[in-house]
């Protein structure tokens, strides 16, 4: 209930406030939350703009009422804690850590860090002066801190896949069915499961319906349903949570009730997997990577749901390194691995000199392998070409003029808005690589005014990649979506510099889908005749 919610994050606040001496403050925080905790009507209050009314609640706390009943969060709790001596705040991010048991760790034992923490428990530092007990429950805590850290979808879907071999008959929802770039846990939902499969999972909790688990420093939360709650469970842990707050706003409208167990008129069930539930509500079913309450539910209502490109509607990677420049394989091998992604043509896209002693090829050396790349007949003659400071390219136009792929990239310097711009005036240009420059978990790319780009590659007909390195996926979806509007159209290219990173295709794809792209807004749906007579402006 909200009102315990509340209190808590009272207690949690008087608690703060009393380590860091202002008492008077502390008590009233402790005084309200003591109140809060048995008060049953407290959204009456709320809604009719009476919380003052309650005793020991004053204009402030009232406010931070108000706050929590309108955003699910108390902010003023984020506020303190950053105030907190040193990484303190970092404790506190531990399941089981209030604010007491963090000084104590801080006073006694000097733990500023999780890394302090960990240290000290191996230790074993607290045990000695406080037990076994608050040991065992703070190592505990540490680690699923330390499994809270987000997962690539690459790296996601390496685990799921060792799953399958321990479960069966499972389906993955949650930011994973969604394909999200990165993954916080893995839901997964089950009729039933054995014992057996169980042993390869460390248990957090376990109850009939749900089990926490840990597999490999990723949580996995299981959820237990019957046979005929399948559709409505998964529909209801994909998620993402916006979207079903949103969807059973619509069933309540047509006088149904949603939620995990099924769609109900009255007490009968009225669905009997997913896609049902979507359809008697009006709309169009929506693919899971749309459910992020971005205008699908509006759309599918309308029947106007995007058609997205899919895996299949690919004829061909456009973003490969070889042994050339940094890669690792040769022309052979990957011309070989292409004929088994069954794909009708590939471009070979070295790089260009960077800094004079990278492996980037000179002019003469890119020349003599177009030569060998013309031998091919499903190959296309590219190159990623260096994006320079002001905007030129880094070939001169006569060399790029021959080829049938230029991708141009910024690599070692941070681009202004401009310099992207420059570069997409260039003719010769076919692509922009990796448009941001942002590495997930590592940096978030350069600063560039995205609207004014969109524009240029629109106006210039320039194409904006979509890098499937699984770090890179660049652009992201939310700008993919966006540049759509522009009218901007992609290139989806692996980033490829050896030969199993070709199958990072379907990170482009998934990440093109989540930004609603259709395979008309895809090169790569092109077969090799249309492509080139697409790049060369034919
Ligand atoms: P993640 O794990 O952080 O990458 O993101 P999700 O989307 O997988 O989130 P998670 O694992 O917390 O929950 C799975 C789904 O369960 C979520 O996408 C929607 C559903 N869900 C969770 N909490 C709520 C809730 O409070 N209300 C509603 N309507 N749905 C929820
Ligand atoms: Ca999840
Ligand atoms: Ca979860
Ligand atoms: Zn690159």
């Amino acid at each position: 209930m909200e009102n315990r919610e509340i209190a808590k994050i009272f207690y949690e606040i008087s608690e703060i406030l009393r380590f860091q001496g202002e008492s008077f403050k502390s008590r009233a925080y402790f005084i309200a939350a003591r109140k809060l905790e048995k008060m049953k009507n407290l959204r009456e209050y709320y809604e009719k703009n009476e919380l003052e009314k309650i005793p020991g609640i004053g204009k402030n706390l009232a406010k931070k009422i108000v706050e929590y009943f309108e955003t699910g969060k108390i902010s003023y709790l984020e506020k303190i804690k950053k105030g907190l001596p040193m990484g303190i705040d970092e404790l506190l991010t531990i399941p089981g850590i209030g604010p007491k048991t963090a000084l104590f760790l801080y006073k006694e034992l000097n733990i500023k860090s999780l890394n302090d923490l960990e240290k000290s428990i191996k230790n074993h530092e607290i045990m000695k002066i406080k037990g076994k007990k608050l040991e065992k429950n703070l190592e505990r805590g540490l680690k699923i801190v330390k499994t809270k850290r987000r997962m690539l979808l690459s790296e996601a879907f390496e685990i799921a896949e060792e799953l399958s071999r321990i479960l069966e008959n499972f389906e993955v929802a949650g930011s994973f069915r969604r394909r999200k770039e990165t993954i916080g846990d893995l839901d997964i939902i089950l009729t039933k499961i054995d014992e057996t499969s169980l042993k390869d999972f460390q248990i957090l909790a376990k109850g009939e319906k749900k089990i926490t688990a840990i597999y490999k420093n990723v949580q996995v939360d299981f959820r237990i349903v019957k046979n005929e709650e399948i559709g409505s469970s998964l529909q209801y842990f994909t998620g993402n949570k916006e979207h079903n707050i949103k969807l059973r706003r619509i069933a309540q409208k047509k006088g149904y009730k949603l939620n995990e167990y099924g769609l109900f008129k009255g007490n009968n069930r009225i669905n009997t997997n997913e896609k049902d539930i979507y359809e008697k509500l009006d709309m169009e079913w929506i693919p899971p990577e749309l459910r992020e309450n971005t205008g699908e539910i509006e759309a599918a209502l309308e029947r106007k749901l995007p058609k997205l490109v899919d895996i299949k509607d690919i004829k061909g990677d456009l973003h490969i390194h070889t042994k050339w420049s940094d890669g690792l394989d040769s022309i052979e091998n990957i011309v070989k691995k292409a004929k088994e992604l069954n794909y009708e043509y590939v471009a070979i896209t070295d790089h260009s000199p960077t800094v004079p002693e990278g492996n980037g090829l000179s002019e003469e050396k890119l020349l003599e392998q177009w030569e060998i790349l013309e031998s091919y007949d499903n190959v296309l003659k590219g190159v990623e070409c260096d994006i320079l400071k002001n905007g030129s390219l880094m070939y001169e136009d006569k060399i790029l003029e021959k080829a049938d792929f230029v991708i141009a990239s910024v690599h070692m310097f941070t681009p202004t808005t401009e310099t992207i711009l420059i570069a997409m005036e260039n003719e010769h240009v076919d692509a922009i690589g990796h448009p941001t420059g942002r590495l997930i978990g590592i940096t978030n790319g350069y600063t560039l005014d995205m609207e004014k780009i969109f524009e240029k590659a629109a106006e210039t007909n320039t194409p904006l990649e979509i890098n499937a390195y699984p770090k890179r996926l660049d652009l992201n979806d939310v700008y993919i979506k966006k540049a759509k509007e522009y009218g901007v159209k992609f290139v989806i290219g692996t980033d490829s510099h050896n030969l199993e990173e070709m199958d990072n295709f379907i990170f482009g794809v998934y990440t093109a889908r989540r930004g609603w792209a259709e395979k008309k807004d895809i090169l790569n749906c092109l077969g090799l005749k249309e492509l080139k007579r697409y790049v060369h402006n034919l």
